[in-house]
């Protein structure tokens, strides 16, 4: 982050610019000496001239930000002033030989660090963020991912306070020093970019395991936590192990390390670093115990220790060449956590919530001032690059190879990309070529997912000739409307499965018009021009279609066909998560229906067609009741605001009010049944059938049986929350609560907050309910918890808790007609912008849809915007989102 001033407009840089470095660095030997007023850096590195790029005597540029240059020196020898030049951002030196060794000395001030970027301070212990560009607040270095080198660091701090100190690679020496000071030594074996650089020190205690890997190599893995928190490590540990043999067994990829340790920090900008052999994360993603962590929590847990875990390989074995590849290793990586969790949980869960994700946040980004490549062409600030664009599409893209190739046509080309890159710094072609090579295909065709932005929309037509037995699909490819981009689409490759159902529900056999005979009743169709025509021959009656099947391909649908088709697959479709797509897209339609006819004033009525479906899955016995919990659900508000325009907040919220109001008055029995029948009185359980159960029945407490309000909902809600023995139904039975607006509420936050006031995780979600409460108060009543005692800007996860939820999860309360909360999130962006600037810049993306909204909406939000950019000293983090947020179309 640097400050724009009135002067300089912060520049982007473009992907195609790349060039190697001028300088490698081999070797980095680091001793960092930390003291209460200052840390002292002293580093030497072995360096060498790129003979490919750079001529004789070019000039060394090392990054460096927020660092005091004590001393130089050159192959041992102390360098003139008059040698070189620090500025802002840089250490120049003007004339060096071809190798050499600079030794230098900095001062920095880890304590005064709010931006929690470089080295700084969490609760009084230290630790480090060094992705993206951070290395360079620790000590002047080539700070770029294609400059690989081995490390070896040294820590010294005072013993008492800081007993355990900690760095990537393997524990070597350690030693006393005067004055009751310590010195660990540490040294990484594998050269790694100096993104992946860590150093932890402080009073943690470690909750271990092992692991034997399966070329039988007994591996030590420690949790490091606060002594409070060791109690909350079992999960996590067992995460990890998990996670570890999962990889062995489906890519046959082992752990290279002797030690693999994660710690726990409370202040952390976003979930985890996947830094060499020490993981730093979020505690949110390490803490859990059965009454302080939801089923949700100990999911997100799992999955994110994997996610580090298996950035070993994707992403540090093989890393990024520069930045505008990350989506090399994250979209990689997410893409194999997904894959991990489907096979940890259920397969079709994972995908509905992965494509639900996908679809609200995404599609949306697409259609915002953000929209960008999974591979973005450039970047002002690259810390607002890690985006559910470069992680979640690219994830799908990934996901397209498997869908092309096969689950062993994918291994297999994973298998060939680490055969050629082991220990190096590529590219996404680099990915793309290994995987063609392993299957001797031409995935080619894959390149424009990677540069094009936004999101291809297919239309689909199917005819049925009933002379000739044909059915006829006729599919076109564009892109939905994305303002902010301009060049023209170009098609993409898009693999799309299909199915056709007779009117009994049976999977017809599939023959195309030019084969001989049917092949499989599910079809991957493959459409690689803007139009196409796809003709199943054989067909004896008219069929209905099933298309997309498992979300094939992260696009858009449209497609026109009537309520019953929909209700129909709802019933019959073998595809879970198609069967569950249906019940979405016909809910879709209603609700945009009835906003419709809120909007005009006229009476709301529900089709009964989708009362009667809907209970169907209430008395669907066979469906698995984390399964019957995503189907009950209705599309949330933020999703339907994106389906027109100008988004009206108001309609949609009464709209889904209504739907919610008529399907709980209608089923209020079968409901009351179904929570009944999952309602636990036995002891918690983390047992997937117990999850399941819990998820279903506080899916029907929360989202339905609350909508009645009436005595006897309110006595289970207040039985649930008194007598839970777990957070999760705990969580639920409150969240309920927020709902309503009796007595009972403020006492169940009360109780809640005297019990749990002391354990910062648990208080986030008192501070979120209450956000996300859709009570017209709650506008007020974030305004006061902002200025409650424990709300504090500089921690991350309690801002996210109120101002997160609020502004990005809360619709119809954040957009109140006032204009209050915009204006409370303008200025609190413009106060945390001083400190953490790459939260601020998370938080100010609450606004990015400004323009989909109405005229009075969009005026207030323009105005906010207006007031921050006119800010001197904004960050370039705040700066690239809110110009570019202006700046769209
Ligand atoms: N690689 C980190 C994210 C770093 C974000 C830097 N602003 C976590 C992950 O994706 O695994
Ligand atoms: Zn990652």
């Amino acid at each position: 982050m640097n400050k724009k001033t009135e002067q300089t407009i912060p520049q982007p840089i473009y992907r195609h610019d790349y060039r190697q470095p001028d300088y490698w660095i081999d070797k980095v030997e680091l001793a960092v000496d930390l003291h209460d007023d200052v840390t002292i850096v002293r580093s030497i590195l072995q360096i060498r001239r790129n003979k490919d790029t750079a001529s004789e005597g070019q000039p060394l540029v090392l990054n460096g930000e927020k660092l005091t240059l004590k001393e130089i020196a050159l192959n041992g020898q102390p360098l003139p002033e008059s040698a070189y030049q620090v500025d802002r951002e840089a250490l120049i030196i003007f004339s060096v030989p071809d190798h050499f060794e600079l030794s230098t000395v900095v001062a920095i001030k880890p304590h005064e660090n709010t931006e929690l970027v470089g080295l700084y301070q969490s609760n009084g212990n230290y630790c480090t963020q060094c992705e993206a560009e951070s290395f360079r607040r620790i000590t002047y270095f080539l700070d770029r991912p294609d400059v690989m080198a081995t490390y070896s660091t040294t820590i010294s701090a005072d013993k008492a306070r800081y007993p355990v100190l900690l760095s990537n690679g393997n524990r070597v020496a350690t030693g006393e020093l005067e004055n009751n000071r310590h010195w660990v030594r540490w040294e990484d074996p594998f050269r790694k970019p100096s993104y992946l650089f860590a150093l932890v020190a402080g009073q943690l205690v470690c909750h271990h395991g092992t692991f034997k890997t399966m070329s039988g190599r007994e591996i030590r893995l420690e949790i490091w936590v606060e002594p409070q928190n060791i109690d909350k490590c079992e999960h996590a540990l067992l995460s990890l192990q998990k996670a570890m043999q999962w990889d062995e067994q489906t890519f046959g990829l082992e752990y290279d390390l002797d030690v693999y340790m994660i710690v726990a920090v409370n202040d952390f900008n976003m979930g985890a670093m996947e830094n060499k052999g020490l993981n730093v994360f979020n505690s949110k993603f390490v803490l859990c115990r059965p009454d302080t962590a939801t089923d949700d929590d100990y999911e997100d847990i799992e999955a994110v220790i994997a996610h580090e875990y298996f950035h070993n390989w994707t992403g540090n074995r093989v890393t990024c060449r520069d930045w505008f590849q990350l989506t090399l290793k994250e979209g990689l990586t997410v893409y194999r956590d997904q894959r991990f969790t489907a096979d940890m949980t259920d397969f079709a869960l994972k995908r509905i919530r992965d494509v639900k994700k996908l679809r609200t946040l995404q599609f949306a980004e697409d259609q915002g001032p953000m929209a960008h490549p999974i591979r973005p062409e450039s970047y002002i600030e690259m810390n607002n690059f890690y985006t559910i664009t470069v992680y979640e599409k690219g994830a799908e893209v990934v996901r397209l190879y498997e869908t092309l190739l096969g689950k062993e046509g994918f291994a297999k080309g994973l298998a060939r990309y680490f055969e050629k890159h082991d220990g190096q710094a590529v590219t996404c072609d680099d990915f793309r070529v290994a995987m063609a090579e392993a299957n001797q295909i031409d995935l080619t065709p894959l390149d424009r997912w990677y540069s094009q932005a936004g999101t291809p929309v297919c239309e689909v037509r199917g005819r049925y000739d009933a002379e000739q037995m044909t059915y006829t699909l006729q599919v076109t490819q564009s892109r939905a409307p994305t303002p902010a981009v301009q060049p023209a689409f170009m098609p993409c490759l898009i693999p799309i499965r299909v199915s056709l159902f007779d009117p009994k529900g049976q999977a017809l056999p599939l023959q195309l018009a030019d084969e001989n005979v049917p092949i499989g009743e599910e079809r991957l169709l493959s459409l690689s021009e803007t139009q196409q025509q796809f003709i199943f021959v054989n067909i004896p009656q008219e069929p209905v279609l099933s298309f997309l099947r498992g979300f094939s391909a992260p696009v858009q649908v449209k497609m026109q066909r009537p309520r019953e088709h929909l209700a129909f697959l709802m019933a019959h479709d073998n595809d879970s998560f198609n069967r569950w797509d249906a019940g979405q897209i016909l809910a879709q339609e209603l609700l945009l229906n009835l906003a419709q006819d809120w909007a005009a004033g006229r009476e709301l009525k529900l089709d009964p067609l989708f009362i009667q479906s809907f209970g169907k899955i209430l008395t669907d016995s066979r469906l698995n009741p984390s399964l019957k919990a995503m189907a009950m659900m209705l599309p949330d508000e933020k999703f339907l605001g994106q389906q027109i325009e100008p988004i009206d907040v108001d309609a949609l919220y009464e709209a889904r009010s209504f739907m919610t109001r008529v399907l709980a008055r209608t089923f209020r029995r079968e409901l009351l049944a179904l929570y009944q029948q999952y309602h636990s009185t036995s002891p918690y359980s983390n047992s997937r059938s117990a999850i399941d159960a819990r998820r279903l029945k506080n899916t029907v407490l929360r989202h339905f049986l609350t909508a009645l309000q009436d005595e006897e909902v309110i006595a289970l809600i207040g039985q649930q929350f008194q007598h839970a023995d777990n957070m999760t139904d705990m969580q639920a039975a409150l969240s309920c609560l927020m709902e309503l607006e009796i007595p009972e509420r403020e006492q169940a936050l009360q109780q809640f907050y005297g019990r749990w006031q002391h354990d910062p995780l648990v208080l986030d979600k008192w501070f979120a309910l209450q956000a996300s409460s859709s009570l017209p108060k709650t506008l007020d009543r974030v305004l006061s918890l902002a200025s409650h005692p424990d709300f504090n800007l500089r921690n991350p996860n309690r801002v996210r808790s109120l101002i997160w939820t609020f502004c990005s999860l809360n619709q119809v309360r954040f957009h109140s007609a006032d204009g209050r909360a915009y204006k409370f999130l303008a200025e609190l962006v413009l106060e945390l912008d001083r400190l953490n600037p790459q939260l601020a810049s998370r938080l100010v993306g609450a606004f990015n849809q400004w323009r989909r909204f109405d005229k009075l909406r969009r005026n207030l939000m323009e105005s906010q915007l207006n007031t921050i950019i006119a800010q001197p000293n904004l960050s370039t983090d705040v700066y690239e989102i809110v110009s570019r947020s202006l700046n769209y179309r």
